[in-house]
């Protein structure tokens, strides 16, 4: 492939401004399906729990064709809790796609993965997407974006950005507003003429700094990067040069690119070329493929840490082992520790001589989409409550602080800024009641607050909600922020529900089961009205009498329990509680006494 007809871009942006929409359009009208083929919606959302969400969680290598152009594309996820991987992604590219929605305009996400673009110098191309939305201003969205890269200090040349309007649902990108929509050709001739061919030098030492990790279940793990110097053959030896700067020797077995969603298997690859390399399974994001005879090792990308983390503990709950295919403390560092490898904005560090392992990452959902995957692929653990990474300076205590950002209808207000206040946030911005009738408000928050903020919005809102959040720094301890008010109702001893008992436990709080479930000692059913914990027996029958009484136990009417998500379940517990999760539950229980799990 020569390189000036390469083009290697990444597609950043917020949460859900379009981008993988966007990749859609582009494979479509590069006419890479057949006329009538069915092609799924988001086809880079290949993740089933991508799919359920309707969220990137991984960013994913993809390429089109245009004209005699081949043109890589990176998708990579707008959730700020995945903000790892669009740092480590981009030195993949040549240039970025600024998506940015015509009605929201920049958001937080927005901010921080400019700055990351922008700190790898990256020409970039802003898309003003979704002009077809009715309340769309694309002119404010534009002055709002060029306030952005001059706040972000952008140097002179990127400043001067290259600007297309877009709508990926419908298909069409334009060059200025009023222009006659037709197809994506605007954009496609914007990224061959303003963003550079690959660079690098053909005849030069070996050089792949790896930047994302692929597996395949025939040939192990994938090392995915774009070649920065010199050429790759199949069958050839290299030396991997590590984080910690030696030298593995090698040997490469198969080369992939890409074509379409798909990975094609190619001989060789040269300068500027994407590709997915199998042979090494020892490696990890930050290696560097290069030259046994004149090793040049990269430099690896620099990660923000991480600012939250959880205890994963082997299961010990009576029901331990009864639903899970992996359950011992080896399966689960393991596991953990290939995640780690995959995914550097994740910490694994074992708790010594307690089988035990903490878990820190970006945020709720980072950790949270972790357990869920690994839930489905038949570990059974417990986790504790989400706690953050504290920092000492000199005799200060910091704590990571948040921005974040709500937007709802006018009638709520009030309450979110009851609760906001409650969990120590400080407004800092609001914008009166915009052209959908939606107010803004910007708080600072000790990212403590956050935790479990999220159902709690929602359940204000009815649902109509958004909010979003970003790690903005280390500020001072604001003190203690209570979690819950009240206790929870716990289970005496092992046994199986029974309607007629829950129906009597319903005028004590809210329940969290139905009737005919198992449930064991410590288990938690259900929260108490009160701020004490309270032992029950959801077992505990009717007297029997003689007499026919019209309410029987058929005749008993239960409200409908509550139902926590993973994430609302990880929220809600306190420090003494744990959540049980096997393939098949989610159940919270108290900690067994003696055996401490903090830290
Ligand atoms: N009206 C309108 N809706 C759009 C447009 N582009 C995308 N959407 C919708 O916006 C939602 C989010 O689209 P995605 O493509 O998943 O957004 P994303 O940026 O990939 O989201 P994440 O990967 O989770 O950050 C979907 O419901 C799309 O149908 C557009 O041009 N116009
Ligand atoms: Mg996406």
């Amino acid at each position: 492939m020569k390189q000036e007809k390469l083009r290697n871009i990444a597609i950043i942006a917020h949460v859900d401004h379009g981008k993988t929409t966007l990749v859609d359009q582009l494979f479509r009208q590069s006419g890479m399906f057949r006329e009538n083929q069915a092609v799924a919606e988001r086809l880079m959302d290949s993740i089933d729990l991508e799919r359920e969400r309707g969220i990137t969680i991984a960013s994913k290598n993809g390429s089109f064709r245009y004209l005699d152009y081949l043109i890589n594309i990176i998708d990579t996820p707008g959730h700020a809790d995945f903000g790892g991987q669009v740092e480590r992604v981009l030195k993949m590219a040549d240039g970025a796609l600024l998506l940015v929605d015509a009605q929201e305009g920049p958001m937080p996400q927005t901010y921080f993965v400019l700055k990351k673009a922008l700190a790898l110098r990256l020409p970039i191309i802003v898309v003003i997407n979704k002009i077809d939305k009715p309340a769309a201003r694309p002119d404010w969205a534009v002055n709002q974006v060029f306030d952005l890269f001059v706040r972000l200090e952008a140097p002179e040349d990127i400043l001067d950005f290259q600007l297309v309007y877009a709508s990926a649902t419908g298909g069409y990108a334009i060059n200025d507003i009023g222009d006659n929509p037709s197809s994506m050709e605007p954009l496609c001739q914007k990224i061959i003429t303003h963003i550079p061919e690959p660079k690098g030098n053909q005849d030069g030492p070996l050089q792949l700094l790896v930047s994302s990790i692929d597996y395949s279940p025939y040939l192990g793990k994938l090392g995915i990067g774009k070649i920065t110097s010199g050429k790759l053959n199949i069958n050839k030896d290299i030396v991997v040069a590590q984080r910690d700067g030696t030298l593995v020797p090698a040997r490469i077995t198969k080369i992939y690119h890409f074509e379409g969603n798909h990975k094609v298997s190619i001989d060789a690859a040269g300068v500027g070329e994407v590709v997915a390399v199998a042979g090494m399974d020892e490696i990890t994001v930050g290696v560097t493929y290069t030259d046994p005879e004149n090793p040049v090792p990269l430099p690896p990308v620099e990660i923000d840490p991480p600012t939250i983390s959880m205890d994963f503990i082997p299961n010990d709950s009576p029901f331990a082992g009864k639903e899970g295919r992996y359950v011992t403390s080896r399966h689960i560092g393991q596991r953990l520790r290939r995640e780690a490898l995959a995914d550097v904005a994740l910490v694994v560090e074992e708790l010594k001589g307690r089988s035990s392992f903490k878990v820190s990452g970006r945020g709720e959902l980072h950790l949270s989409i972790l357990i869920e995957r690994m839930r489905r692929e038949g570990y059974e653990f417990q986790v504790t409550r989400p706690r953050v990474i504290m920092r000492q300076d000199n005799e200060k205590l910091l704590e990571p602080y948040e921005e974040l950002t709500v937007d709802m209808e006018e009638q709520y207000i009030g309450q979110v800024i009851e609760r906001l206040g409650a969990r120590k946030g400080n407004i800092c911005e609001i914008h009166q009641a915009n052209g959908n009738g939606m107010t803004r408000l910007v708080y600072k928050i000790p990212t403590r607050g956050l935790l479990g903020f999220r159902p709690e919005f929602m359940t204000i809102t009815k649902g109509m909600g958004v909010m979003n959040y970003i790690f903005c720094e280390y500020g001072p301890y604001v003190g203690p922020i209570r979690n819950r008010k009240n206790g929870v109702l716990v289970v005496k001893e092992t046994c199986t529900t029974v309607a007629y008992a829950l129906f009597n436990l319903q005028e004590r709080g809210k329940l969290f089961i139905r009737s005919g479930i198992p449930v064991y000692d410590g288990q938690i059913i259900g929260e108490h009205c009160r701020e004490n914990d309270l032992v029950v027996n959801p077992a505990k029958g009717k007297k029997l009498t003689n007499m026919r009484a019209a309410g029987s136990d058929e005749n008993v009417v239960l409200t409908t329990p509550v139902e926590m998500s993973l994430e609302e379940c990880m929220s809600y517990i306190n420090d003494d509680e744990l959540v049980e999760i096997t393939p098949q539950a989610i159940r919270l229980r108290k900690t067994p006494f003696g055996k401490g799990i903090r830290n």
